[in-house]
C-alpha cells in the first residue's frame, strides 16, 4: 500500500504532564508501575474497528459523513485496504490489543457460504498484521443485528432456519477468534428482546437463548478455546426490551442455564447508564459475583436515552470504574475495550488519533486515582468498620439459629439497636482527593 489515511501522523509518545495542545500522552506511560503491574497490563486497551473503521458518520436523520479510502466497504480489496489502515492506527497508538464483529472485517455477500470463505481469507491476511504490528486480539464477535434477517433476533428467532444461521455465524466467529489467539469471545444479545408482547413467546425465546449459550460453551471446549465466553449486558436499544437487561439480570440467566461457571460479563459505561446505573455499579455487581470477565469503555450522554457511544472523559467516574476492577484482582483475560465512536462531525485521521489517545489518558487518570485509593485503603477502613458488628461470634451463630430464636435473644437482651451514620459526605471528600 502506498497512501495511509494516517499518513503524516507520528506514534503517540508519553510526554508527561505538561499543558498543551500538541499530541501525546500526559498519564498513560504503559511502563508505568501500578501495583506492581505495567500500566499496559493494568489497564490491557483495545480499538473497536467497528467504531474506528466500519462506522461511517451516520445517524438516524443523516447518511455517512466520514469519507475514508476504504469505502464502499462492498469489495474485499476495499477490506484489505481497511486493514492496513487500521493497523497503520494501531502502530501509531501502540494500544496492545483490538476487537472486531465478522462484518466489520468483511463486505457482506448475503450468504453464509460466501461470507464464511471471505472471513477466512481476511482473518489470514489480519492475523499476518497482527504479527507484524504486535496487536493481539482481545475479543471477537459476530454481528447478529444489522443485517435484516436478525429483525426478530438470533437464537430468539421463532424462525428455526435463523436459529440455525445463527449457530452457524457463532462457529465462524469463534473458528475465527481461536485462530487469531484472540483472549475471549464476546455474545451481545442485539437483537435478543423483543418489541411487543403481543407476538413474542418469552418462556421458548429464554429457552433458546439458554440452550445456544451451552452450545458455545460445548463447542468452545471442543475446539479448545482457552478464551473467556463473555455476554454483554444492555437494557434496550435496538430492542425495546433486551433479555440481558444489565449484570444483575445475566447473572440470573447464566444461573438458570448452568451457565455460572462458565460465563463471564462484558460491561459498557454507556449500557449501564441506559439501565438506569452508573457504570461502577454494574461493575460492583459482577465482581461481587466473580463474574466480571471484560469492560467496553465508553461515555454515555446522560440526558438524551439512547447510546451514543461517546469517548470517555469523567476521570471521577472512570475512577471509581476501575476502583472495583482492581480490588477484585484486576483483569485476566479481559481489558479496557473503546466501544466508541467519534462525533460525526469529526471528519479527520488526526481526530480518530486524539479521541483514542484522550481516552487512554483518562483512562490512565482513572485507574492511577483508583490504585492510590486502594493502596491508602481509606475507603476499605470505612467499609471495615461499618460492618464490624458481623465479626462477632454472637452475630455469626444468628445466621445459623432461626426467627424464634433470635426473637428470644431480642427479648432477654432488650435489644433496641441507635443508628450510625454511614458517614457518605466524609467519603465524597475523601474519594475528592484522589480524583
Ligand atoms: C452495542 C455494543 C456492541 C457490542 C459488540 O451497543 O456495545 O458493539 O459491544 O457487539
Ligand atoms: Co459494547
Amino acid at each position: 500500500m502506498t497512501h495511509s489515511f494516517f499518513d503524516g501522523i507520528a506514534p503517540v509518545k508519553f510526554v508527561g504532564n505538561e499543558i498543551s495542545d500538541a499530541s501525546g500522552f500526559r498519564h498513560y506511560d504503559p511502563n508505568e508501575l501500578v501495583m506492581g503491574k505495567r500500566l499496559e497490563d493494568q489497564l490491557r486497551f483495545a480499538v473497536a474497528y467497528w467504531h474506528s473503521f466500519a462506522w461511517e458518520g451516520g445517524d438516524p436523520f443523516g447518511g455517512p459523513t466520514l469519507e475514508r479510502p476504504w469505502h464502499p466497504q462492498d469489495s474485499m480489496e476495499n477490506a484489505w485496504i481497511k486493514a492496513d489502515n487500521a493497523f497503520d492506527m494501531f502502530s501509531i497508538l501502540g494500544q496492545p490489543y483490538f476487537c472486531w464483529h465478522d462484518v466489520d472485517l468483511r463486505p457482506d455477500q448475503g450468504n453464509f457460504k460466501d461470507n464464511l470463505a471471505t472471513l477466512d481469507k481476511i482473518t489470514d491476511y489480519v492475523g499476518e498484521k497482527m504479527e507484524s504490528v504486535g496487536t493481539k486480539l482481545l475479543w471477537g464477535t459476530a454481528n447478529m443485528f444489522s443485517h435484516r434477517r436478525w429483525m426478530s433476533g438470533a437464537s430468539t428467532n421463532p424462525d428455526p432456519d435463523m436459529f440455525a444461521f445463527a449457530a452457524a455465524t457463532v462457529k465462524s466467529c469463534l473458528d475465527a477468534t481461536h485462530k487469531l489467539n484472540g483472549e475471549n469471545y464476546v455474545l451481545w444479545g442485539g437483537r435478543e428482546g423483543y418489541e411487543t408482547l403481543l407476538n413474542t413467546d418469552l418462556g421458548i425465546e429464554l429457552d433458546h437463548m439458554g440452550r445456544f449459550l451451552n452450545m458455545v460453551v460445548e463447542y468452545k471446549h471442543k475446539i479448545g478455546f482457552k478464551g473467556s465466553i463473555l455476554v454483554e449486558p444492555k437494557p434496550q436499544e435496538p430492542s425495546k426490551h433486551q433479555y440481558d437487561y444489565d449484570a444483575a439480570t445475566c447473572i440470573g440467566f447464566l444461573r438458570k442455564y448452568g451457565l455460572e461457571n462458565e460465563v463471564k460479563l462484558n460491561l459498557e459505561q454507556g449500557h449501564a447508564i441506559l439501565a438506569g446505573h452508573s457504570f461502577e455499579h454494574e461493575i460492583a455487581v459482577a465482581t461481587a459475583e466473580n463474574m466480571l470477565g471484560s469492560i467496553d469503555m465508553n461515555r454515555n450522554d446522560y440526558q438524551s436515552g439512547w447510546d451514543t457511544d461517546q469517548f470517555p472523559n469523567n476521570v471521577p467516574e472512570v475512577a471509581m470504574a476501575y476502583y472495583h476492577i482492581i480490588k477484585a484482582g484486576g483483569f485476566t483475560t479481559g481489558g479496557t475495550n473503546f466501544d466508541a465512536k467519534l462525533r460525526r462531525q469529526s471528519l479527520d485521521a488526526q481526530d480518530l488519533i486524539d479521541a483514542h489517545s484522550g481516552a487512554m489518558d483518562i483512562c490512565a487518570r482513572g485507574l492511577k486515582a483508583a490504585a492510590a485509593m486502594i493502596q491508602d485503603g481509606g475507603l476499605e477502613n470505612a467499609i471495615t468498620k461499618r460492618y464490624a458488628g458481623w465479626q462477632t461470634v454472637e452475630a455469626i451463630s444468628m445466621l445459623d439459629s432461626d426467627l424464634g430464636a433470635i426473637c428470644d435473644r431480642v427479648l432477654t437482651k432488650d435489644i433496641n439497636p441507635t443508628p450510625l451514620s454511614g458517614r457518605q459526605e466524609v467519603l465524597e471528600n475523601y474519594v475528592n482527593q484522589f480524583v
